[in-house]
Formats: C-alpha cells, sequence, structure tokens
C-alpha cells in the first residue's frame, strides 16, 4: 500500500476519502499531529497520496500503531450487510486462524461471515470495545515485526505490551504522556474532529535508542464527514445511527493504562 517518495516522504495507494480528509485538515488545529501532506501523485499510471515520511528523524525507530475507538467500521457496512448480507470466505478463515471454535455453527456450514460480524468478533476479543483502542502492531527497532494482539484485552494485557514497548525507558514513556496530552487538547480545538466519524484511524508512537518520541494521527481512510450542522462527542456509546465513535473515550483510557506502565 506504500511507496516511498522523494526524500523524506512517502505515497500512500490513494483513496478519495482520506484524500478529502488531509485536504480538510489543512488550517485545522489537528494539521501539526498528523503526517505533512503534498497532495496527490501519478506514479506508473495510479494515484497516491503523498506525504511526510514520520520515521525520517529517528535512528532505528520503534513503531506501535493503536487502532483507536470503539468501532472498526462504518455504520454504512452494517446497513449494507443486512441489506444485501456478502459472505466472506477469507474473513472466515481468519477467524478460524485464530479460534477454531469463533464461527457459529451455521458459520461453520457455509465457511464464511459477513465483515461486520468479523470485525465485531475483533473488537470483543481485543480492547476495541473494552477500552476504546487496541494495539495492532509493533516494529521493534531490530527490525522484527509483531502483529499477535488479537487477543491483547485487559488494562493489564496493554499495559505488558507497552512496558516491552519502551523496554522500561520512563522518559519515553513520560514523553508519550505529554504528547498524548496535547492531542487531547487539540482534538478537543478542533473542527475537524467535531464534524468527523473517526473511525480505524490509528495513534502511532514512534521512539528511538535517543530517547526521541512522538506520537501522530495516520490512516484517515475510514474518518467520514457528517452531516452539516451535526457533531460527535467521541465520548458517548454508539449506538446504530448516532455515529459515534468513541475516539476520546478511548484515548482517555489509553493515558490512564500508560500510567500504568511505571506503577508495579
Ligand atoms: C482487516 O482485518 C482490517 O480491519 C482492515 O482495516 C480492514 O480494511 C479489512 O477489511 C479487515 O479485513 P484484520 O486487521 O483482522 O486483518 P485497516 O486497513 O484499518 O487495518 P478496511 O477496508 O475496512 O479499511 P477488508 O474488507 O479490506 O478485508
Ligand atoms: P492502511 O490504510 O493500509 O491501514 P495506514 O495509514 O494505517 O495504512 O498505515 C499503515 C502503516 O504504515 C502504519 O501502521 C505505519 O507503520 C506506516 N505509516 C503510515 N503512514 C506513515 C507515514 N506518514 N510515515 C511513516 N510511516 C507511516
Ligand atoms: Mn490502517
Amino acid at each position: 500500500n506504500f511507496k516511498a517518495g522523494s526524500e523524506g516522504t512517502i505515497l500512500k495507494k490513494f483513496s478519495e476519502n482520506e484524500k478529502l480528509c488531509f485536504e480538510r485538515l489543512q488550517g485545522d488545529a489537528l494539521q501539526d499531529f498528523v503526517p505533512g501532506y503534498r497532495g496527490v501523485v501519478q506514479t506508473d499510471g495510479e494515484p497516491f497520496l503523498h506525504m511526510t515520511d514520520l520515521l525520517i528523524k529517528f535512528n532505528r525507530p520503534s513503531i506501535m500503531d493503536c487502532k483507536m475507538g470503539v468501532r472498526t467500521y462504518l455504520e454504512e457496512e452494517l446497513v449494507r450487510a443486512r441489506e444485501r448480507p456478502k459472505l466472506r470466505r477469507d474473513l472466515y478463515d481468519k477467524m478460524l486462524e485464530v479460534d477454531h471454535d469463533a464461527p457459529s455453527p451455521e458459520e461453520h456450514l457455509q465457511k464464511a461471515v459477513t465483515k461486520p460480524r468479523y470485525m465485531q468478533w475483533r473488537e470483543t476479543l481485543s480492547s476495541t470495545h473494552t477500552l476504546g483502542f487496541r494495539i495492532e502492531g509493533i516494529k521493534k527497532a531490530d527490525g522484527t515485526c509483531h502483529t499477535d494482539f488479537k487477543k491483547t484485552r485487559t488494562e493489564e494485557d496493554v499495559t505488558e505490551v507497552f512496558r516491552d514497548f519502551v523496554g522500561g525507558n520512563t522518559n519515553i514513556l513520560n514523553t508519550y504522556q505529554s504528547k498524548l496530552g496535547t492531542i487531547q487538547q487539540a482534538l478537543k480545538s478542533s473542527t475537524f474532529f467535531k464534524r468527523h466519524e473517526v473511525v480505524g484511524s490509528s495513534l502511532l508512537f514512534i521512539h528511538d535508542h535517543t530517547e526521541r518520541a512522538e506520537v501522530w494521527l495516520i490512516d484517515f481512510g475510514k474518518t467520514t464527514a457528517l452531516p452539516e450542522g451535526t457533531t460527535l462527542d467521541h465520548w458517548s456509546p454508539w449506538q446504530e445511527g448516532n455515529r459515534e465513535d468513541g475516539y476520546m473515550w478511548g484515548l482517555n483510557n489509553l493515558i490512564r493504562t500508560l500510567g500504568f506502565v511505571t506503577k508495579q
């Protein structure tokens, strides 16, 4: 999905939705917390979103992707699945890989599940439902990738993964805490945030051995503008139709959870 761009930049596979988000983020209170946006470029006849490479200032960085919110799919995907359910074998297979008993007897028979069914199962297995965020993946300084966090669910589980991620370094942890506080403030004053349903977006944690540590908002592929005149508080429980995403509630839980890393 990504290509290297000219120095210090990367190219992400084009999505109209994400392009609109980047355009609307220019001049917003969140602008300094998302990758710098350079517009759309064509490479080998294909469009890409051109943005700054967030890793450029780091030396052998460690990276964590935390997917924010209590819901990871769009309401329209739910509506579509109800109207004309599309049965997906690939999602059934991904489900089996984690837990052979997860599919219902009917799903076993048809060897397929719908996307919302798969997404909801992932949400309850991980911390998405209980904490409003989940750890998606980690890349360590040595280059190894870890994506086996599908069952990282409790506050204790998450604390343990973060403790290992920062290697017990309290300076890095404190910098992360303070950056998250700044992001929380920026979100509160952002017009973009008020007017968008933010689904499937991540906070990207990056640090290296020099103790440089940053947090960025990334991935607006499923972030959608609300109808004119409507806003979200990003905290209220989601009920189908209200479009709440639990982003702020999740961020609050994430900040509290990080506080446990140095205790004990
Ligand atoms: C993936 O599930 C992720 O949720 C993807 O979201 C999602 O892509 C995929 O849906 C879904 O199968 P796993 O993480 O369990 O593999 P993301 O790209 O944010 O990681 P969408 O298209 O919803 O963004 P499909 O429909 O692409 O398979
Ligand atoms: P997708 O929509 O395919 O899920 P994301 O935008 O979530 O793509 O990015 C996937 C991964 O790529 C992130 O977890 C992060 O590690 C890396 N990444 C994304 N954007 C950047 C960026 N601007 N600079 C550096 N790395 C990035
Ligand atoms: Mn993503």
